[in-house]
């Protein structure tokens, strides 16, 4: 294995100037794409920022940073040789299991050697009249291609907070998802930590071990459940195995893209309160984010949804000894699930230790980040480090941070300004040969993302290699299966309770973003269908033309 290099400098040897792919990323998008499309004999460049490959399994390496997908679904199933020889430890994979894949994955497919690491892309410009793209990077490298493919992920854009005199704080800081690559000792510190999300969550107990004091600095509590984490047997691991073909094509078409999750037929409402007590203490016991799927109107109907929340409001409280404390952390104003439900190892219990404070920054607000602490409106906590796990710019922040244009003076940023729009959250109208891996308008973040990640790979090549077959040069989403697709995205999300959250789905987290629910929420199996069937049916809703634009 060639390691996890947290070097600066580049390895020129990667870089090409002309190619046929260019694809920005090298996570676990990235790396599939370039896998697939060098099978079919293209050339292909990928352009890397970090020093190695991982994509956000690279950058978020925050103490008890973990998957919330169990690892035997969360991991590529294109190669039958790979599933079998890799053995996953446990059941929820940490950072730095998934990383070692991943290493794992590119030293066995040899993909190393067309990533230029260390590297930023900066823009990229669409010639109308030789349709190709000129991408360039940060440091000076020019890339002519006739395809790009953004696979720059979801959660990759860390957001740090908005506060007055947040760089002016003279201790040690961390964003959770760009956490040093060297272990960071917290031991007898004074840490305080801003925002409990899913990062957080899985950071905040892990610190308290360590931390003289920690103080939660809490905007909105959050709903969290126990993971249920454990070492996986060995006699399990081969049983999976001996029927992974099976699993991971029940993946594939199920709503989530875990194939382990349930498929529930009945509504909350129509159980008796007995029969919903047993039915969520079952899944609470379980395990997962499987909870809300327990029935099947929990994200479309107020009063079923309830019922799962006051089920889990009471497991939290009986997880916290401080009733005053316990309220505190407990949501109220929210339907659970539509901010991304989180899981955790002994989140709330953490509360119960002496070295821990939670900070209810709602009653006392966050008035500035001084050069010796945090200062709200009825104290001043005095630090020596502060981690915001403050979340991300998502689903569009990494794609908008490339000037993306075309030559007849379309800009990403000027079409997206009041939200994406997309085609199948594959491509946009007015940007041809231009594609997305888990773009917004696809499920993405809503399922088990190696999935849809393999999914959209595989269409993507496959669309390549039917207009390379057939001697055309470009394709573009026209603007009225555009129309069309965002007006079903909508419409399927204005019929849940996702949008009635402050989520970052909506972009409610970053201050002057549009609201505009981004992900596809009709679920990996009915995407995929619609895919296929469009692809099949001779790419429909795609304008494709030869090398002579008409
Ligand atoms: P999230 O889920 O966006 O959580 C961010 C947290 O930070 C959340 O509690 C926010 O409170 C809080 N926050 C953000 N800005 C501020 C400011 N300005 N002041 C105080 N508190 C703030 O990000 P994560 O990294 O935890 O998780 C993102 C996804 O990554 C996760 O869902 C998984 O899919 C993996 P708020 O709720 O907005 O009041």
């Amino acid at each position: 294995m060639s390691g996890q290099s947290n070097g600066s400098s580049k390895d020129l040897t990667a870089l090409k100037s002309n190619v046929d792919v260019v694809v920005v990323g090298a996570g676990f998008a990235g790396l599939y794409m370039l896998h697939r499309l060098r099978c079919m004999g293209l050339c292909v460049q990928v352009i890397e920022a970090g020093s190695d490959v991982g994509g956000t399994w690279f950058w978020n390496r925050y103490p008890g940073a973990r998957c919330d997908v169990e690892s035997m679904e969360y991991s590529y199933s294109f190669s039958e040789d790979l599933q079998q020889e890799w053995n996953w430890t446990e059941r929820y994979a940490t950072q730095p299991e998934i990383l070692k894949y991943i290493n794992h994955v590119a030293d066995r497919f040899d993909l190393r050697r067309d990533v230029l690491f260390n590297t930023r892309v900066s823009s990229a410009l669409f010639d109308e009249a030789t349709s190709r793209w000129t991408v360039s990077t940060q440091s000076g490298e020019v890339i002519k291609t006739q395809f790009c493919v953004m696979a720059t992920g979801c959660l990759s854009a860390a957001k740090p907070p908005e506060i007055i005199g947040r760089d002016l704080f003279k201790g040690a800081s961390y964003h959770t998802g760009l956490w040093p690559h060297e272990p960071v000792d917290f031991t007898g510190k004074t840490v305080g930590v801003i925002g409990t999300g899913s990062s957080g969550i899985q950071t905040i107990p892990e610190v308290a071990k360590q931390a003289g004091h920690l103080f939660v600095f809490q905007r909105t509590p959050t709903f969290s459940l126990p993971a249920g984490n454990r070492a996986l047997k060995h006699t399990e691991v081969q049983e999976i195995k001996q029927n992974y073909v099976d699993l991971r094509q029940r993946a594939r078409v199920s709503p989530t893209g875990v194939a382990s999750y349930p498929l529930p037929t009945l509504s909350a409402l129509e159980a008796t309160l007995q029969e919903r007590e047993v039915a969520y203490e079952f899944r609470w016991q379980a395990g997962g984010t499987a909870y809300t799927r327990t029935y099947k109107d929990i994200m479309l109907v107020a009063e079923s949804n309830e019922t799962a929340a006051d089920f889990a409001r009471r497991k939290i409280q009986s997880r916290v000894s401080d009733p005053v404390l316990a309220e505190k952390l407990t949501p109220r104003d929210i339907h659970i699930g539509t901010k991304r439900l989180c899981l955790d190892t002994q989140y709330f219990e953490t509360f119960n230790r002496d070295n821990v404070s939670l900070v209810d920054i709602r009653s006392t607000p966050i008035q500035e980040i001084t050069e010796v602490g945090v200062k709200t409106s009825d104290a001043e906590y005095k630090l020596d480090a502060l981690i915001f796990a403050t979340g991300f710019d998502a689903m569009t922040g990494a794609i908008l941070n490339i000037d993306i244009r075309t030559t007849s003076g379309l800009s990403l940023a000027e079409k997206w300004r009041s939200g994406p729009l997309t085609y199948l959250g594959l491509m946009t109208a007015g940007f041809p040969n231009l594609f997305m891996v888990t773009g917004p308008g696809s499920p993405s973040v809503l399922s088990n993302v190696v999935v849809s990640i393999e999914q959209h790979v595989e269409w993507i090549s496959d669309c390549i290699q039917h207009l390379t077959k057939n001697s055309c040069t470009q394709i573009e989403a026209t603007q009225t299966a555009e129309n069309n697709w965002v007006a079903h995205v909508n419409q399927l999300a204005n019929a849940t309770l996702f949008m009635n959250a402050n989520s970052w789905y909506l972009g409610a987290n970053v201050p002057g973003k549009p609201r505009v629910f981004m992900p596809y929420v009709g679920g990996v199996g009915r995407y995929r269908e619609e895919c296929t069937a469009i692809a099949n049916n001779g790419y429909t809703g795609f304008q494709i033309s030869g090398s002579t634009k008409t």
